[in-house]
This record gives C-alpha cells, structure tokens and sequence, in this order.
C-alpha cells in the first residue's frame, strides 16, 4: 500500500528561524512554501529525495494561530516531530482498506494537502504514539 516515506512533520514556532536551520545542516532546498488554512499552519517543504514514486521532504509547520493541531502541540510538547506521511497510489483504496480492517482515521475521506495533494490523517493511537497522514500527490510531483 505504501509507496514511500513521503514527508516528515515538524512543528516549530517560526518558519523564517528552522529554514535556515535546515538549510545550513544538509543543504536542503525550499521547493514549496504555502498557508493551509483548513490544516491551520503555514508550510515548507525541503526536498531530500526524488524517487521513482515521488518526493521524501522535510515538511517544517508553524502554527496560523494557538487552536489549531499544530498550536496546542506547540503549547503542550515543544518544537519537535509531528507526524509521518506516507505515499500512496491510490488514497480512496487505502481508505477503504483501512477502514474495514478498523483503523482509527481522524479523516474518514481524502482532505486537500501541499501542493494539490489529497490527504487523511490517521490516529496516533493506533499507531504507537505516531499522527500518520497518508499522501497521494498531485499529478507530476
Ligand atoms: N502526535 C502524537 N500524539 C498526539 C499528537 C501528535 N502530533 N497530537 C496530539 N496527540 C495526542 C496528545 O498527546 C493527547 O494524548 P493523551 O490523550 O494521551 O494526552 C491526544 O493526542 C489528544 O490531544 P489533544 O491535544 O487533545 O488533541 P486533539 O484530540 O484535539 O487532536 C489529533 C489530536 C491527532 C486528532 C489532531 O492533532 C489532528 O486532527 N491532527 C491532524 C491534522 C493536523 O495535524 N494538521 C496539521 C498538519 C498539516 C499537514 O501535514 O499538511
Ligand atoms: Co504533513
């Protein structure tokens, strides 16, 4: 079911502080900068790898304000490691998938991600402690 490891999430405070930082540490290139209001956080995502499947990125997320996901775990946890994305071909299958063998899916249908992407997020519950998001990107990335 899973293509690749697509992106690792990590909140930080500022934007304009951790690029920089991941910039000067790896060489590491913005490819895309963009505010997604429906997830509450400003985005940039460094791109580490491309594959035969698609991308592997640093995906570094500020919060748009204290409510949202990426807020209240900045509020309770600190900057840190987020969530995982993984790839997928086909995120209505693994949708479905998911659901009939009973996963926890905080998004029951495919939500708008970075660049064009479609997205759910998974429980961390069930998953050892880890927020997993699944990605099936856009046409031609
Ligand atoms: N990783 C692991 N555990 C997490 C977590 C995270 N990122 N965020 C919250 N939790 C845990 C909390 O520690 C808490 O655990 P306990 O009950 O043991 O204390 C529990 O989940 C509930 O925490 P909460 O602060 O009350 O948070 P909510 O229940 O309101 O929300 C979650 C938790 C996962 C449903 C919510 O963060 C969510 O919907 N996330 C998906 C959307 C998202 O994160 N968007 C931003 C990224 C966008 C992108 O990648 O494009
Ligand atoms: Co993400």
């Amino acid at each position: 079911m899973l293509t690749r490891i697509d992106h690792v999430g990590i909140a930080v405070a500022s934007l304009e502080e951790a690029i920089p930082r991941y910039e000067a540490a790896f060489g590491l290139k913005v490819a895309h900068q963009e505010t997604n209001e429906a997830q509450g956080v400003r985005e940039a995502m460094l791109l580490v790898h491309h594959g035969d499947t698609g991308g592997s990125y640093v995906q570094l997320l500020e919060p748009v304000r204290p409510d949202t996901p990426v807020g209240k775990f900045l509020a309770k946890k600190g900057p840190g490691i987020h969530h995982i994305a993984y790839g997928v071909a086909d995120i209505d299958a693994a949708l479905a998938a998911l659901t009939v063998t009973g996963f926890d899916l905080v998004n029951k249908t495919p939500v708008h991600g970075t660049s064009g992407s479609r997205i759910a997020f998974m429980h961390p519950k069930g998953l050892g402690g880890v927020l997993t998001e699944l990605v099936e990107a856009a046409e031609g990335h």
